[in-house]
């Protein structure tokens, strides 16, 4: 695997699948597979989970990692060229992803949306350049338009959880057990919940986009003018009404995005009205009350009482933990497929 970037990229889901069950059973069988080699991960922007999840994973195979923040003790880069550079931007990305591909054997690279433009966005301008000038396979850490990472780790963490009918207490948080029938295609629902904030689309992009490659009921809620960009959508089912779409649902993923400029590209990458007004769509135990027991989900970092209620994230049905550990599994198989090509 040269590039990770898309569910496509990963082939056979239920390969995928056994294969970081095989890893999580014993996540240091590959040990020998990464000797000699350096992992370089380059964040653009902050990181708690990927930061930690993937050198993890490079550990456990073996590697050698890098980490740089462009941001703390790197040169301000130019990203556009054909630029005289007069600014407070001392290098150009077109040196320095070449600089940074001979120092390491894989690249993996965290670039949001910048919200200025959507095209740019969408044609994933920065990773295109990492792609085209380092050299070396980029697996892709929250791009513009996607996380692969995590929502592998979604799907592992459904896999995992969908045939469970009785869940024990939250041993963080207490409560009480809960007794719930699984459904054999489990109904997952991804939820758009208020943020103050204008949130990127990737993480719902690609969550979406791997949820239409799996075996489950898909279906996407969101209030009108948050329609998610055709390629990634296809043809999920979108429910405008919250409480409909919950209804008898096995998970609900709950995650805010700013506007993808779908029906209104003028509108692209804004908070659309007052957030206050969208106080309904915080997931509470008022939805909650009308799914099938669901499990809870969400990505993290997460603002409690604006997205999800402090009832619902500290509910035994709660799974954000064990998803996000499960970005050391999705991360562990990656750089394995990537270890793999490398000629
Ligand atoms: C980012 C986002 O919503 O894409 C990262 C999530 C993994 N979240 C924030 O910037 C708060
Ligand atoms: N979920 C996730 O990618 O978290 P970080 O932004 O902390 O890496």
């Amino acid at each position: 695997m040269n590039i990770f970037q898309h569910v496509s990229d990963i082939g056979d889901l239920s390969k995928a699948l056994d294969e970081a069950f095989e890893i999580k059973a014993d996540r240091y069988k590959y040990q020998a597979l990464g000797k000699n080699k350096t992992a370089m991960l380059i964040f653009f922007n902050n990181s708690l989970r990927t930061r930690l999840s993937t050198q993890k994973a490079a550990l456990n195979l073996g590697m050698n990692v890098i980490v740089l923040d462009v941001n703390q003790g790197a040169w301000k880069l130019e990203t556009e060229r054909g630029v005289i550079m007069e600014s407070d931007k001392s290098e150009h990305l077109l040196e320095a992803i070449p600089v940074m591909g001979c120092y390491c054997d894989i690249i993996g690279v965290r670039s949001f949306a910048r919200f200025e433009s959507r095209k740019d966005d969408y044609e994933e301008k920065i990773l295109q350049q990492f792609i085209q000038y380092s050299g070396r396979p980029v697996f892709f850490m929250e791009s513009a338009t996607v996380h692969p990472l995590q929502a592998f780790a979604d799907l592992i963490t459904i896999e995992e959880y969908k045939n469970k009918n009785h869940i024990e207490p939250n041993p963080l948080f207490g409560g009480q057990p809960v007794e719930r029938t699984p459904n054999r295609r489990p109904k997952v629902v991804l939820s758009w919940a208020p943020h103050p904030k204008a949130l990127p689309q990737a993480v719902p992009n690609s969550f979406a986009e791997w949820m239409n490659a799996a075996d489950v009921d898909f279906v996407v809620t969101h209030p009108e003018g948050y329609e998610l960009d055709p390629q990634f959508v296809g043809n999920a089912r979108v429910e405008y009404d919250q409480m409909r779409a919950f209804k008898g649902a096995d998970f609900i993923y709950g995650k805010n995005w700013s506007c993808p400029g779908v029906t209104r590209p003028e509108d692209y990458g804004k908070v659309l009205g007052d957030y206050h007004d969208y106080a309904d769509w915080t997931i509470s135990d008022r939805q909650m009350a009308v799914t099938n027991h669901a499990f809870f989900m969400h990505c993290l970092p997460v603002r409690r009482n604006m997205i999800v209620t402090d009832d619902v994230i500290e509910a035994p049905t709660s799974i954000v933990i064990p998803e996000a550990a499960n970005r050391e599994i999705s991360a562990t198989v990656v750089l394995k497929r990537m270890l793999e090509g490398l000629k």
